[in-house]
């Protein structure tokens, strides 16, 4: 059994929809950022970073205590490799997965998250940082479209966790007002993706779908919102 502590954003999607393709039992524990359910000490001793997504895995393949892994693409890793599939086990196919996962844990996801916090929730103004990760993100997406002219999936001939790393934070960007109209390739791999019923199942379970809350243009957070996300309580977390 694996606990998926989970909140309904890119990152947790994406383990949402590697659960769901390999048919693992888990259970879903749910957290809402806005209220600062991750700030918790016990929530901080399953992930020091105070970040969603996490695993317990209650059943390691090798036995013994249960394991927590933290960070969305440790995650994915972790259960491809429990499950054997969804990432070759060596080779250049492995090699080719893996560089389009850290990929997008390092860039594409902390860029684009820059991008939503200037562009949603940011005070009025801050036009230098909206433009500097906009025009970065707007970069990568190239670069994700250019792969994508090329091969069928990001890793290649096969669907993998790099692609289901990828997939959640497009089909959010709608958030940001970036439709997919001036990306033909990466329109048809979103379609292909979606499509599949593990993803359609990740993406409308009630447990698992994004509430409306963290879905607006222009987010309006109250103070004690706004501090559980960005100030003083977010802060504190980690230096009890
Ligand atoms: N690098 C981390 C990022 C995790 C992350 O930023 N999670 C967000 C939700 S998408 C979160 O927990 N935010 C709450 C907070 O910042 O306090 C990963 O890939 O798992």
């Amino acid at each position: 059994m694996i606990d998926l502590h989970y909140c309904a954003t890119p990152n947790g999607q994406k383990i949402a929809i590697l659960l769901e393709e390999v048919e693992l039992p888990y259970r879903v524990i749910p957290y809402d950022i806005f209220d600062g359910d991750q700030l918790t000490a016990e929530f901080g001793r399953i992930n020091p970073n105070h970040k969603l997504p996490a695993i317990v895995d209650t059943a390691p393949a090798w036995g013994g205590e249960p394991v927590t892994v933290f960070e969305s693409g440790a995650i994915l890793q972790y259960l491809a490799e429990k499950c054997g599939r969804f990432l070759a086990p060596a080779g250049a196919e492995r090699a080719v997965t893996l560089s389009w996962l850290t990929w997008q844990v390092a860039g594409l996801g902390p860029m684009g998250g820059q991008a939503s916090h200037f562009l949603r929730y940011a005070p009025a103004g801050q036009d230098y940082a909206k433009q500097r990760y906009t025009k970065e993100l707007n970069r990568l997406l190239t670069v994700l479209e250019n792969r994508l002219a090329q091969s069928p999936f990001v890793g290649g001939e096969s669907y993998s966790i790099a692609d289901m790393a990828i997939w959640p934070g497009r089909a959010s960007a709608f958030v940001m007002g970036m439709s997919l109209d001036a990306w033909p390739a990466t329109r048809r791999w979103f379609e292909r993706i979606r499509t599949r019923p593990a993803v359609a199942r990740a993406m409308s379970c009630p447990d698992l779908a994004a509430p409306a809350k963290y879905l607006g243009r222009n987010q309006q957070l109250d103070a004690q919102q706004w501090s559980n996300m960005f100030g003083d309580a977010n802060q504190a977390a980690v230096r009890r």
